[in-house]
């Protein structure tokens, strides 16, 4: 029985040691190696900052970059499986049914593709967008001056840059509701292509996402809108290093204590051979991805389904901080762009109605989830 006791008691301090880095971990992060995750119960493994890139991200290998996530729920919620209810307490109670298409179909009207044409070019102009490179920086600054004259209209809407620990920054866009609960529409503005230095135009992956966003906020902003709710435009950086950008984001929302009611993620808006939007039913919210389904039907008419994997894009970031997260894509997996992260996944490959379906979903979306 002793020994028994003893053995339990050793055991759990073994346990506790392990949790607390060990010296190889230290020297592996003083050599510059990231710890990845590529699914939720097996061993995360250290590798450098070009194998992510060649032979992960360019293997379209889901993965999540744990490096520097400090937070032992967040940690736990990455180990948790595609379906599990992670954080139990949350409240919030979405309608079945959509109630504001008054306001918001005179919006949709105003929504067209010349200017996400412009900007798809000048963002797929970019050699790439590799959130450690030159032009992963000069991307973001112009996303930034960008943004900032498409919302000088009204200057109740702020523009903001969130640095990170590599140069490329995350871009937030907050129009202000009545009240501070947040509905977030978000997608990653890197881009890479089977190496850190491969020419990357990232066209469907995911500056079609930016893109989407950018014409919902030009017309919103336009037309002054204000909600109940604040909403905010997020544009994230070093999705393809293990959805670097988003999780710092969210680490900072969740210990400042935001309330987020909803976030949906767009990555990949602008290939899709079936015309239908496609809604990603593993690591979401179940409540809140059945909401985005009645919003996407009632506006653009019939959805698919699909899942995308562990780690597949910054909704995971949301979901791991304890925020209601949703995915929102152009089309399911099998018939998905055959570009993706090639240096073929080029502006002439974007199918335009995509766009507009996807831009269209996205100002209904935050009209009536403006109200939530
Ligand atoms: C916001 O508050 C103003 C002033 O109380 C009110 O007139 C308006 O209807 C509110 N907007 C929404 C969307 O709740
Ligand atoms: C991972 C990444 O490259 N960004 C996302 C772009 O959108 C597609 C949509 O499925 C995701 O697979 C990517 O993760
Ligand atoms: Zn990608």
């Amino acid at each position: 029985m002793k020994t028994q006791a003893l053995l339990a008691l050793l055991a759990a301090s073994i346990c506790s040691v392990a949790a607390v880095p060990s010296p190889q971990d230290a020297a592996n992060r003083k050599a510059g190696l990231r710890l990845i995750k590529t699914s939720p119960k097996g061993a995360p493994k250290w590798i450098s900052e070009e194998e992510k890139i060649v032979q992960y991200a360019a293997h379209e290998i889901g993965f999540v970059d744990i490096t520097d996530i400090t937070d032992s729920q967040v940690l736990r919620a990455l180990s948790a499986d595609e379906d599990e209810d992670v954080f139990q307490a949350r409240a919030v109670t979405y309608p079945t049914a959509v109630s504001k298409q008054a306001q918001a179909n005179p919006l949709i009207n105003l929504v067209s593709t010349t200017q996400p044409q412009s900007w798809m070019t000048t963002l797929t102009n970019y050699h790439n967008r590799y959130y450690r490179a030159t032009y992963g920086t000069q991307a973001g600054t112009w996303l930034y001056n960008t943004l900032v004259s498409l919302v000088a209209v009204n200057p109740a809407i702020t523009v903001t840059r969130f640095t990170h620990s590599f140069n490329q920054p995350s871009i937030i866009v907050k129009i202000p509701g009545n009240s501070t609960d947040l509905v977030i529409v978000s997608a990653h503005y890197d881009s890479t292509a089977g190496s850190t230095t491969a020419r990357a135009p990232g066209a469907d992956d995911n500056a079609s996402g930016v893109v989407v966003l950018m014409e919902a906020l030009r017309v919103l902003a336009n037309n002054k809108f204000k909600g109940k709710d604040t909403l905010e435009f997020h544009f994230y950086g070093g999705e393809e290093g293990g959805l670097l950008g988003s999780a710092a984001v969210f680490a900072n929302y969740k210990s400042t204590g935001k309330t987020v009611l909803a976030v949906v993620n767009q990555d990949m808006a602008g290939y899709s051979p079936s015309g239908k939007i496609s809604i990603y039913t593993d690591y979401v919210d179940s409540a809140l991805t059945a909401y985005v389904r009645v919003v996407a039907t009632a506006y653009t008419g019939t959805t698919t389904a699909d899942k995308c994997g562990y780690g597949c894009s910054d909704h995971a970031s949301a979901r791991s901080n304890g925020f209601p997260a949703a995915y929102v894509c152009d089309e399911v997996m099998k018939t998905a762009t055959p570009y993706i992260h090639t240096a073929n996944d080029a502006l002439s490959t974007i199918m335009w109605p995509a766009i507009l379906r996807h831009t269209k979903f996205t100002v209904a979306f935050l009209v009536e989830a403006s109200y939530l």
